[in-house]
């Protein structure tokens, strides 16, 4: 068998792959099931999105599938991106464009402002797991965060999205900094998959 994840995001598909290898079942994305149509995100929320994910891809291939809706909420944006951290700069924006977009936004409210310093604002991600099974219609969900500050100097060349701009004062280090197992022992989606673990090893006592 094996274990699908409703994601045409490579980052969250490398970062799936590499924490559920132990599982010993090949981890495949909507690459590998390029019929299954695009689930519009329109919840105002994490834990909507990443259901109905789960929900319109597992009822279309009539198998278990596993979905996440994660984002970044900065403090001074009032938790924005949010929701729409993906397509923050637009629809279809890149990484990079988004990161620009950012870094203008948090720069902008500062101007006139006499400070040097990088760090722009506290911020957290946040991740959200929902595993549908459509034989039983059932959910179980999962989420957690990692907090950190938005930096104004870019680091790193790992992990995706806003990791080169969320700094972690006590490594002193981007996420994007970190190897993918360091990112996995500290972020919101390592958080929220061992809660998942933890609920299923639960469910099966
Ligand atoms: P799928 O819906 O296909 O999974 P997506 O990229 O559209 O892919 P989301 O709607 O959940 O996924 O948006 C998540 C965005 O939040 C993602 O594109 C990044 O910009 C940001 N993000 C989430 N987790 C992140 C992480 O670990 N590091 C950096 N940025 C992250
Ligand atoms: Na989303």
């Amino acid at each position: 068998s094996v274990i699908i994840v409703a994601t045409r995001n490579q980052g969250k598909v490398r970062e799936f792959a590499h924490a559920l290898a132990f599982l010993g079942k090949p981890v495949k994305s909507m690459y590998d099931y390029p019929e299954v149509p695009e689930v519009v995100e329109d919840g105002k929320t994490f834990a909507e999105n990443a259901r109905k994910k789960a929900k319109e891809v597992g009822d279309f291939l009539g198998q278990t599938v596993l979905a996440d809706d994660s984002g970044l909420c900065v403090d001074k944006l009032e938790g924005a991106p949010g929701v729409y951290s993906a397509r923050y700069a637009g629809e279809g924006a890149s990484d990079e464009d988004n990161n620009a977009k950012l870094l203008s936004e948090l720069e902008h409210m500062r101007l006139g402002e006499d400070t040097e310093q990088p760090l722009l604002s506290t911020a957290r991600f946040v991740c959200h797991l929902a595993l549908y099974n459509p034989a039983t219609g059932e959910f179980t969900e999962a989420s957690g965060t990692v907090e950190g500050w938005i930096t104004s100097e870019p680091a790193g060349e790992g992990g995706f999205g806003y990791d080169p701009l969320f700094y972690l004062p006590e490594y002193e280090k981007t996420l994007a900094e970190l190897t993918v197992s360091e990112k996995q022992a500290i972020s919101h989606r390592g958080a929220a998959l061992r809660q998942l673990a933890q609920q299923m090893e639960d469910m099966n006592k």
